[in-house]
């Protein structure tokens, strides 16, 4: 196997399995050296916790990223996640653009919402920035209200294709090559992926399980760069990725009261079997 060193920048929440605490895990378990570069550490992740401690760690990113380059220091993969700040986003892009690998896999995922809101820490200005990341994504993988802010479309519960292939349209004018919109769901009982890849798109339908659990799209997004960087298709991995995400939510159901992150770490071993 070839082996591959990648990149991932999100925050540390210290308890809520989500962001670093999930990437690291899931992105090493696919055979995967997994650098970090945390955009913030909070002390838990900001979604059902109230009084949450937030250490804003935008400031750190130039001497960082200064060092880096100095080493000569590359990634041959680098994912994005949830950011700390709009003024991050732009050192952000500096990163991409000193330390991508000839050949470099960059993935962005704009964590900032979801079910029609944004998270509490973001406002339109970060949303303005998020869209500049936009340009450097090979993947972008939205979920539909993000997919929504970054396009200035409406959020909607019910729609069809159309809607879904004007999203799409819409996040590759802002630069995007590929996009993998998630939580994609024509049918009752029933959610999936779309993968717009090379002018094309293909779905992806799987079970929908009851009950929102936090942190599923940071699962979906590392075991899709998992795959990718394993030499999968992004259509392959957008499928393992999403078996993967309704593994941990059934072993998360096991206990009704686990709603804060799922738990993705005993079926790591189902992850490298897709593999
Ligand atoms: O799962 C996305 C996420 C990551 N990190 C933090 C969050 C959230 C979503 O709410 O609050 C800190």
């Amino acid at each position: 196997m070839n082996y591959k060193r990648i990149l991932t920048i999100q925050d540390i929440s210290c308890v809520g399995q989500c962001s670093l605490t999930v990437a690291l895990p899931i992105i090493s378990a696919c055979g995967i050296e997994t650098s970090v570069l945390p955009s913030a550490v909070l002390s838990t992740h900001t979604a059902g916790f109230t009084g949450f401690t937030c250490r804003d760690l935008t400031d750190d990113m130039p001497d960082i990223c200064a060092h880096w380059k100095k080493e000569g220091i590359t990634f041959d993969g680098i994912y994005t996640g949830y950011l700390g700040s709009a003024k991050q986003i732009e050192y952000v892009k500096n990163i991409v653009d000193a330390t991508a690998a000839e050949g470099c896999l960059v993935v962005v995922d704009p964590a900032m919402a979801d079910n029609g809101k944004l998270y509490p820490a973001f406002d339109i200005d970060f949303v303005a920035e998020m869209k500049k990341l936009c340009a450097d994504a090979d993947y972008l993988l939205p979920n539909i209200t993000e997919a929504c802010f970054l396009t200035d479309m409406e959020y909607r519960t019910n729609y069809d294709s159309a809607y879904i292939d004007e999203l799409i349209k819409k996040l590759c004018s802002l630069g995007a090559k590929n996009v993998i919109i998630t939580g994609v769901s024509y049918k009752e009982g029933h959610t999936g992926v779309v993968v717009f890849e090379n002018g094309e798109s293909q779905y992806y339908e799987h079970r929908q399980i009851a009950g929102g659990i936090h942190g599923t799209g940071d699962i979906y997004a590392s075991a899709f760069v998992g795959a990718k960087l394993r030499g999968k298709t992004a259509f392959e991995a957008a499928k393992i990725a999403a078996d993967y995400v309704v593994e941990c939510i059934m072993e998360s159901k096991k206990d009704p009261n686990h709603t804060y992150g799922a738990r993705f770490e005993p079926v790591l071993g189902k992850l490298i079997s897709m593999l």
